[in-house]
């Protein structure tokens, strides 16, 4: 997961959200998630089915945010919650063995309380501000996440705000990931946006 898409059809600028997803693949994305706030379920899981089958066979793991009936129904790879969403516990039970969870993290306690679970990746919400979600908590930072590296046991993902010029600090202040909407959805090019954004991860893996 160290270049996660996030979706948002209303990010890609009127083109096909399969389209977009493909070609941020191609250009090195390692993990999908399929984000639907407003879609009726019916739509929800038809997507899932095809996203499913579109990343097969590049060996891409799916994510279903919030909804484990819909990664149920899909056979997606696991569920991405956040602090309200069904509680970890519920959803590990819920899961057949193998899949993996992704969960949210606002404060310090959240990162206090995921130590005792089975996480595939913790992400921190948001790094910075951004207009995606406009709903977010206070950003955690650079020194915010510095904190969670000492603090959390978990793979560390980032999300929000984050682009061209300020993935290789958030590598280097140690994230092993970032997730990203507009820096991929809203390019010009998904597939060179995904490849750049690798290659600045990479500089600062090596960095570190
Ligand atoms: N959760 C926290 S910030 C965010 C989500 C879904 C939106 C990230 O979008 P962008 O465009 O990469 O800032
Ligand atoms: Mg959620």
């Amino acid at each position: 997961m160290d270049l996660y898409l996030v979706t948002d059809e209303a990010a890609c600028l009127g083109r096909d959200l399969f389209w977009v997803v493909e070609e941020a693949v191609k250009g090195g994305v390692t993990m999908v998630q399929l984000r639907e706030k407003s879609l009726a379920t019916r739509a929800f899981v038809e997507r899932a089915n095809r996203l499913k089958e579109l990343l097969k066979p590049y060996q891409v793991p799916l994510i279903i945010n919030d909804r484990v009936d819909v990664a149920l129904a899909s056979d997606a790879d696991g569920v991405h919650i956040g602090q309200s969403d069904m509680p970890y516990e519920t959803v590990r039970a819920l899961l057949p063995p193998g899949k993996i969870i992704g969960l949210s993290a606002e404060t310090p306690e959240h990162v206090h309380e995921a130590e005792k679970w089975d996480l595939a990746y913790l992400a921190l919400s948001p790094l910075y501000a951004t207009p995606s979600k406009t709903d977010h908590a206070e950003p955690w930072g650079l020194t915010g996440l510095q904190w969670v590296r000492a603090n959390s046991r978990h793979p560390l993902v980032v999300i929000g705000g984050l682009n061209l010029q300020n993935t290789t600090e958030a590598i280097e202040h140690g994230a092993n990931g970032i997730a990203v909407i507009s820096a991929i959805c809203s390019a010009e090019s998904p597939r060179m946006a995904a490849s750049q954004l690798k290659n600045r991860i990479q500089i600062g893996q090596t960095k570190t």
